[in-house]
């Protein structure tokens, strides 16, 4: 297309789009007619094979960029070539238990990617609407049972600092600069697309594996952590409905239902018909400095302004999670 005719559809830009929820989100999108453009690192570029996994079936589709979301002159650019609609910013180091070892890269990637995003958007196009990928971590050592909006928030990670610090950079842009930027404080949220270095897949992956006689035990951390744990398409649903609304808010988004590790790992060895006792072997290398003990969302706002509700419960998720690592597993070891 030549560059003075710009398409009418709306343009999304998504960071993060090679991630669970970048695809999912990719997917959605496309369904929904919009021009999707996409940033990936270049590692993941470098990678193809593995990195893009997740949206080879949409590549097509799809419009990539390669960059980095803390290099400030890839992003200034990147928003004034694709004017887009809606950014979604979902690239981030997203493993918890990485933050505590590496801090530095952790605030450095999930602070500066998004203060680069709405300097860029406030200057070229501020009628651009941002949403930013917020976690139920920012609540750490939690203060309710159930977590809302009005819920103190109170990290204990280097991640939930970092994005703790990303969702006040995202309503400072609202509150002071009048832009359409909303956080979603998103709980787990899982699928088969998951990788391996979170709880869910790693038991998931690990189950099939035994009961195909692959593997033979499960090392993990702290059992008794409790998790909200919901599906990754739902989830992405709801990211769009927050740019649709009239007035920008901040949303909870969660299934309302926790479960400890302990009972992720029944229900799915249980679903093998496999006794998890013995198998599965506690580490202590495995815990963490400091562990988020109790997450539950209380998500009655998302509900009463965006009509959302998951339509995924836990047992379908755990079962679904299995099936899709058990037909895997099979296939890989008949190849
Ligand atoms: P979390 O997800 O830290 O909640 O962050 P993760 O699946 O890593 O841990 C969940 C809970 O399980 C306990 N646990 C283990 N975790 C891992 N990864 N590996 C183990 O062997 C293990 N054993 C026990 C953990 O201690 C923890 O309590 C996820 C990420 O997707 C974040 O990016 C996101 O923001 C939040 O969810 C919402």
């Amino acid at each position: 297309m030549p560059n003075n005719i710009k398409s009418k559809k709306k343009a999304a830009f998504i960071t993060g789009v090679s991630g669970q929820d970048g695809s999912y989100l990719a997917e959605f999108l496309l369904e929904k007619g919009y021009e999707v453009h996409g940033l990936v690192r270049r590692v993941a570029a470098e990678n193809q094979g593995e990195r893009f996994s997740r949206i080879d079936h949409i590549l097509s589709k799809i419009h990539l960029h390669h960059g980095d979301v803390s290099d400030y002159p890839t992003v200034w650019r990147l928003i004034a070539d694709l004017e887009p609609d809606e950014v979604y910013h979902l690239a981030a180091q997203s493993f918890v238990e990485e933050s505590f070892k590496d801090p530095v890269s952790t605030l450095r990637i999930n602070i500066n990617g998004t203060q680069y995003l709405l300097s860029a958007i406030k200057e070229l196009r501020p009628q651009c609407r941002f949403y930013f990928a917020a976690t139920s971590e920012m609540y750490g050592r939690v203060f309710e049972s159930r977590q809302s909006e009005k819920t103190p928030f109170n990290p204990v990670s280097p991640y939930g600092i970092a994005k703790l610090a990303s969702f006040y950079l995202t309503r400072m842009h609202r509150e002071g600069q009048g832009l359409f930027a909303v956080s979603g404080i998103l709980f787990n949220h899982e699928s088969p697309r998951r990788s391996t270095e979170f709880v869910t897949r790693k038991i998931t992956s690990a189950a099939a594996k035994i009961k195909l006689g692959l593997a033979r035990d499960l090392r993990l951390g702290n059992l008794e952590a409790k998790r909200d744990w919901g599906y990754a398409p739902d989830f992405v649903q709801a990211m769009w409905l927050m740019l649709r609304q009239k007035t920008p808010k901040d949303y909870v988004i969660g299934t309302g239902e926790a479960h400890t590790v302990r009972e992720f790992v029944e229900e799915a060895f249980g679903y093998l018909g496999l006794d998890w006792k013995k198998y599965v072997k506690t580490d202590k290398a495995l815990l963490r400095p400091a562990e988020v003990g109790h997450l539950c969302a209380n998500a009655r706002r998302a509900g009463r302004d965006l009509g959302w509700k998951p339509k995924v419960g836990f047992k379908e998720l755990v079962q679904m999670m299995v099936d899709s690592d058990l037909a895997a597993v099979s296939a890989g070891h008949r190849k």
